[in-house]
């Protein structure tokens, strides 16, 4: 009777001490924790004034988030969200961020589009995009044009 008790006592005290573990280091919050890199764009050999964006985006936390917008800091630039489906390019509302997991915006994957970029941009040419995610909010990277 006394061990059982004792067994009980130390399995509410393990509780409590795990739980406030969790508390304060916030495992399993869920919260995406992001980091994007390697931002480049590369002109459309077939239109003009257009770009691919591509980069990655990391996101190392416990939460899922979502690239819901773009915008670019050019004066009549349109950014859009796109993804390839049965090799045609499509516009799209958002790009899931997987929690633990790298996104990578790609040729032929999901993309950002840049429509209406200035005429005779040259190589390293920088333009700053502005992502939008469902959790994280907005986050800013230069992109650098390689072609
Ligand atoms: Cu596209």
């Amino acid at each position: 009777m006394r061990k059982k008790s004792y067994i009980l006592i130390c399995l509410v005290v393990l509780l409590v001490v795990a739980t406030a573990i969790g508390l304060v280091t916030g495992v399993g919050s869920g919260e995406p924790s992001l980091a994007l890199g390697g931002a480049e764009m590369s002109l459309s050999p077939v239109l003009l004034n257009v770009a691919t964006a591509t980069m990655d985006i990391v996101n190392s936390g416990d939460g899922d988030d979502r690239l819901v917008g773009v915008r670019v800091d050019g004066p009549r630039v349109i950014a859009e969200l796109h993804d390839v489906k049965d090799f045609r390019m499509v516009k799209v509302d958002g790009i899931p961020v997987p929690r633990r997991g790298t996104t990578t915006l790609r040729h032929g994957g999901p993309h950002i589009m840049l429509l209406g970029l200035p005429k005779g941009l040259g190589e390293g040419a920088q333009m700053t995009l502005s992502l939008s995610f469902a959790r994280s909010g907005e986050r800013q990277i230069m992109a650098k044009l390689i072609n």
